[in-house]
């Protein structure tokens, strides 16, 4: 059998699950008190391959089409698992460009809020530029529309493909996160540095809030909280993990 073929029944075989990682304001020591949310990140662990990543399996359920009724699936069920937090802890969740595109997005999210009871204020959606490539002006008028929801919208990956500042004047986006592999060179050249520093200033001119991705070293964490870096997530603050190994954070033992 092939990969996609097992994609199709992971779903109903609860073989797809999800993990959180922490997001945090930045500060020189996080503390739990720190966490503002966590992202949800999806894992598959396929009966007999075992773990697949979602590097892997994601790109195969975009092009089989399969990403809609998936992405359906990740959004019910980390909704309804924040919904159990104590507020504000947002939840972040990650759209690929299929399930951007795909005509009831707006609905659908609509939907879960109400049938979950999140407020949609908690709702975080990471999209990445390559979605707003395609077709520039539906994708403003989608993400005024998720907008109008009261959920939340950030750039994910930012700097890690083309990304140009006309998204950032023409898209309303709550936060902007600076890819990874700015912050793993941090300290290994000046010019990643420069880079990080730039863009936290410019969130800040834009009045949007900048995350740092991949934070791994307290090294990292120190420079980006001394550079007014609005918030961070990385190993160095936690690792995505089930749910049960943030349960004094979420106020819970599950
Ligand atoms: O968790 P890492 O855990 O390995 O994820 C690898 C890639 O897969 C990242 O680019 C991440 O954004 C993406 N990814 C993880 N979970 C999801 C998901 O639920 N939906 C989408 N669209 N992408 C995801
Ligand atoms: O594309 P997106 O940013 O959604 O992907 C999140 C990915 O980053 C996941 O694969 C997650 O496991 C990974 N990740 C999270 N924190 C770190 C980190 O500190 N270092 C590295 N190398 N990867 C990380
Ligand atoms: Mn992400
Ligand atoms: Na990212």
């Amino acid at each position: 059998r092939v990969l996609h073929q097992d994609l199709s029944t992971a779903i109903r075989n609860g073989e797809l699950s999800l993990h959180y990682q922490p997001q945090a304001r930045a500060s020189e020591n996080v503390l739990d008190a720190d966490v503002t949310g966590f992202e949800a990140l999806a894992r598959w662990i396929h009966p007999t391959r075992g773990f697949v990543s979602p590097g892997d399996f994601i790109p195969l359920a975009e092009e089989s089409g399969l990403i809609v009724e998936m992405g359906e699936w990740i959004l019910r069920q980390a909704c309804r698992e924040a919904a159990s937090w104590p507020v504000p802890l947002q939840i972040a969740v990650n759209l690929s460009p299929a399930q951007f595109m795909h005509g009831d997005l707006v609905n659908l999210v609509h939907s879960i809020l109400i049938e979950t009871g999140l407020a949609p204020g908690r709702l975080e959606l990471e999209i990445t530029e390559g979605v707003l490539i395609e077709d520039f002006d539906r994708g403003v008028a989608l993400l005024r529309r998720l907008k109008a929801l009261g959920v939340r919208i950030s750039m994910d990956d930012f700097g890690s493909g083309y990304s140009s500042l006309t998204y950032l004047q023409s898209f309303p986006f709550d936060k902007i996160k600076i890819d990874r592999a700015f912050v793993i060179n941090l300290g290994l050249n000046p010019q990643s540095a420069a880079i990080v520093r730039a863009v936290i200033g410019l969130g800040h001119g834009l009045d949007v809030s900048i995350v740092a991705e991949g934070v791994e070293t307290h090294e990292q964490l120190c420079f980006l909280a001394s550079e007014g870096c609005d918030g961070v997530q990385g190993y160095f603050i936690g690792r995505p993990a089930p749910i049960a190994q943030y349960a004094a954070l979420v106020g819970r033992v599950s």
